[in-house]
């Protein structure tokens, strides 16, 4: 397994000193969380930008970055003898801390204190958005700062500075990420060679989760297995496999040092795909290739993303089902019936790597504003690539009857529709491939050292049937 070096986790906090420049960092550490009662707890996941500073996957601590006065502090409370009765025992905290180059660890009730004279000297307190309601209450304890003050409250300067740091993938981080794209990429194997007709959306679930968890790894977001594809996060797992449907994966590893895969797979549930789903696939196919030869480094993924939706226009065209220049119906947003949704986003210790910290600090250059029009308001990641991006390509072609009646009654893009020949449509379902990517000195590589199936003789071949 590989790991993050000691000397990597002190040049990080070296790093976000010297960048933040002054004040105090505050980083809340991840608790415990009751799920239907306080002791039956949600899977612990620590916070991110902790693990990313700290190294510490424990719950109930939090950590200090005093820039001014060159500190950093780890503070927590030591097991007591109930706590180790239930859950074992585990290293004190100060030998904790020292594992990560930390020799300053203080009890949690000093943590205020600490706080508080901070402010008295006049130093700036920086911490991060809140998104636990538990976290939203110990800043309340911590800073007065009622839950409804923290958003404004919030140093941007905290957040831009790790989001500097975060962003790029070192050589380290890379080949952890590899690994999580290794288990996803053998989760969507096991799911080839067990989708057929009669079994299970949640047979195929359990098939693809089974690789991941048996090898230590947890998932790194709940596992989308559906013949209900246009349905984008379907979660449900109600349905039964039929000859004839499409059925789609979204699913991904996390690794024990958290990084995650995340991959999406279609197939044909019977043994091939339909005349009519081969041919959305292959355009499908050319939507993929066509984001794939933009990435390299300076070409913002907005444009990746507009070639994707471009050809998806130009096969809808072919079809009849789209008129007028394909190259223009993605400019304006008329792809977006069809692709309702961005062409990827940053990956990393978040397979939605820091959307805690704000989607337009990571997918956006400063000054430059998200679109609210459907479709490119759904474009998580839209920056030039830069050396050391870590992101994910994923293009998909759905139909949904709702919104396809939606648009129709409303008469969106009449010029480049043609709603009279959708009826027999719309209950095609939807698909989607997705890849992982990092970009290089002067290209991109893919991430995995396993082939996905991605063409249609690579998909057949996949499948036991
Ligand atoms: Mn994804």
């Amino acid at each position: 397994m590989n790991a993050i070096s000691l000397k990597t986790y002190q040049h990080r906090r070296s790093q976000l000193k010297r960048d933040v420049g002054s004040g105090v960092l505050l980083f809340l550490g991840n608790q415990e969380v009751g799920m239907n009662y306080a002791d039956n707890t949600y899977r612990f996941r620590q916070d991110s930008s902790f693990l990313y500073f700290f190294g510490l996957d424990y719950a109930h601590l939090a950590a200090v970055i005093d820039i001014d006065e060159d500190r950093e502090i780890v503070f927590g409370n030591e097991l007591t003898i109930d706590d180790i009765v239930w859950t074992g025992t585990q290293p004190t905290l100060h030998e904790k801390c020292e594992q990560m180059g930390i020799v300053d660890s203080r009890p949690m009730d000093a943590l205020k204190t600490y706080l508080d004279q901070a402010r008295r000297k006049g130093q700036t307190i920086h911490f991060l958005p809140p998104y636990r309601g538990d976290h939203q209450v110990w800043l309340w304890e911590l800073l007065g700062l009622n839950p409804k003050e923290q958003g404004i409250q919030v140093s941007q300067r905290m957040v831009k500075a790790i989001v500097r740091q975060r962003i790029y993938k070192d050589a380290e981080e890379i080949a952890i990420i590899e690994e999580a794209v290794d288990v996803s990429t053998r989760m969507h194997l096991a799911a080839y060679r067990k989708v057929r007709p009669g079994i299970h959306e949640a047979e195929v679930a359990a098939a693809v989760e089974e690789v991941a968890c048996k090898e230590g790894n947890t998932l790194a977001f709940p596992t989308i297995a559906t013949v209900k594809g246009q349905v984008l996060h379907n979660h449900g797992f109600i349905h039964t496999l039929q000859e004839g449907d499409i059925f789609l994966l979204d699913a991904g590893a996390e690794t024990r040092m958290h990084y995650a895969g995340d991959l999406s797979s279609s197939m044909p549930v019977g043994e091939r795909f339909t005349e009519r789903q081969e041919t959305i696939y292959n355009i499908h196919l050319e939507s993929f290739q066509a984001a794939v030869d933009m990435l390299r480094p300076g070409v913002p993924f907005r444009e990746a993303h507009l070639a994707a939706a471009t050809k998806i226009c130009e096969g809808m065209k072919t079809l009849g089902l789209m008129k007028g220049d394909p190259v223009e119906a993605a400019h304006i947003g008329a792809y977006a019936l069809f692709f309702p949704c961005g062409l990827g986003h940053m990956m990393g210790l978040d397979v939605h790597n820091m959307e805690n910290l704000g989607e337009e600090y990571v997918g956006y250059n400063e000054g430059e504003v998200k679109s609210t029009q459907f479709g490119f308001k759904s474009l998580r990641l839209a920056r030039p690539l830069e050396p050391g991006f870590v992101f994910t390509v994923e293009p998909g072609i759905y139909f949904i009857p709702e919104l396809i009646d939606k648009w129709q009654s409303e008469g969106q893009f009449r010029d480049f529709i043609n709603y009279d020949k959708l009826a027999p449509w719309r209950n095609f379902t939807g698909l989607r491939n997705e890849l992982d990517y990092v970009i290089t000195d002067n290209g991109v590589r893919q991430l995995g050292t396993i082939k996905k199936p991605m063409t249609l003789a690579e998909v057949y071949a996949a499948k036991e049937y």
